[in-house]
């Protein structure tokens, strides 16, 4: 198998790349972003490349190529290159920039499955998945939910209670990297050049798990086992790493904070389990808040569903609105200041 389609690239791609003026250069998938230098894998092998002029400064900070991405670049000196085009971006990974209101982040691209990773202590936390589900739904990635460090001292009756609604809509993994069979069932679940992001606080072992799949340390982990999320984060790239046989992983630092970047919270209320009950609400256009013959607030009321999960929903949606308006705002504040350039440009030209 030529090497870069065990990094995902195929026909869908090529045709892709066919599209693009620049077709006939060089193409590959970007494994590390350093500050302005890009690694690029190639089918000639690793290349470190940088940015035209025109894709640095036509596209914003969210735009530019992220690790994952697809680009076209021009080669020279046998491992050096300028990316000039990027393929369009497809299932990407985004998130809210810290402290700001809508400005987002691309932590990866072209994604299949992204590995929501906790770990079975203090890190556990059911309402924070959801909001990682939520934000992965919509980008049409495959979200997997993997408790790891099982061979801590767990409640386990407690932990099946409390995700019992994430285990009926998607899989969930429980692991520890010292039960090699745990993590054997995990690289099971990856495919031949299926790509696998790995999002969570930092210590739950997003790093160890990506080396135990991979059977070699390719990743420095944290020398301390406990994961409290606050202290010195291990990893501070993004990195991605081909896994032998099958699979392409992408590592993240932790993260303490996910902000939503999503504005439509159809698949949330469908994976929390809310769009089953809200078809018999009386109003096709119940919010599920205080209104008559709302189904929903019954199944809560009736303990049919989770008072904490119908909050939890509430909540994110909230966010989810609250991010779109932001977003409609924001656009809107461009187009005006666009169209002043415009004007003063027009007026500079009649002078
Ligand atoms: N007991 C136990 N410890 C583990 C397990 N997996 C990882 N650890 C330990 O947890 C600590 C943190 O692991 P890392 O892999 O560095 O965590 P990380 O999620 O990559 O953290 P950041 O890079 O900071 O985001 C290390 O000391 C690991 O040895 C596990 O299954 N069981
Ligand atoms: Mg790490
Ligand atoms: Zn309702």
């Amino acid at each position: 198998m030529n090497e870069l389609n065990r990094y995902g690239w195929n026909e869908m791609l090529n045709q892709l790349k066919q599209e693009s003026i620049h077709r006939a250069l060089s193409h590959g998938r970007v494994t590390i972003v350093h500050r302005t230098c890009y690694e690029v894998i190639s089918g000639d092998g690793l290349f470190q490349c940088e940015l035209t002029g025109s894709m640095m400064y036509g596209k914003s900070a969210s735009e530019l190529p992220c690790v994952g991405d697809w680009v076209i670049f021009q080669s020279f000196d046998d491992d050096k290159g300028i990316i000039v085009d990027m393929l369009p971006r497809q299932r990407t990974m985004y998130r809210k920039k810290n402290g700001t209101v809508s400005d987002k982040q691309a932590i990866a691209a072209y994604v299949d499955k992204a590995f929501i990773v906790q770990s079975l202590d203090d890190n556990f936390n059911v309402r924070r998945a959801e909001r990682f589900i939520a934000q992965i739904l919509e980008e049409d990635i495959e979200p997997v939910f993997v408790l790891n460090k099982a061979d801590l001292d767990f409640n386990r009756q407690r932990i099946d209670e409390a995700i019992k609604h994430l285990t009926r809509q998607i899989p969930v993994f429980i692991t520890s990297i010292r039960q090699p069979q745990t993590i054997l069932r995990l690289r099971e679940s990856i495919t031949e050049g299926e790509t696998v992001v790995f999002v969570g606080s930092s210590g739950v072992g997003k790093s160890s798990l990506v080396n135990a799949l991979c059977e070699k340390p390719m990743l420095v982990t944290s020398n301390i086992s406990q994961s409290t999320g606050k202290g010195r984060h291990t990893s501070t790239r993004r990195e991605m790493i081909l896994m032998d046989g099958s699979g392409v992983l992408i590592d993240t630092p932790g993260v303490r904070e996910f902000g939503l970047t999503i504005d439509n919270p159809d698949s949330l209320a469908e994976m929390l389990e809310i769009s089953d009950y809200a078809e018999a609400c009386r109003f096709s256009d119940c919010k599920h808040i205080d209104e008559p013959g709302c189904a929903v607030l019954e199944a809560v009321d009736s303990g049919l569903l989770d008072h904490k999960v119908y909050e939890s929903f509430l909540k994110l949606r909230r966010e989810a609105w609250h991010f779109s308006v932001s977003e409609h705002e924001k656009r809107k504040k461009d187009k005006s200041f666009s169209r002043l350039v415009d004007e003063m440009k027009k007026q500079k030209g009649s002078f």
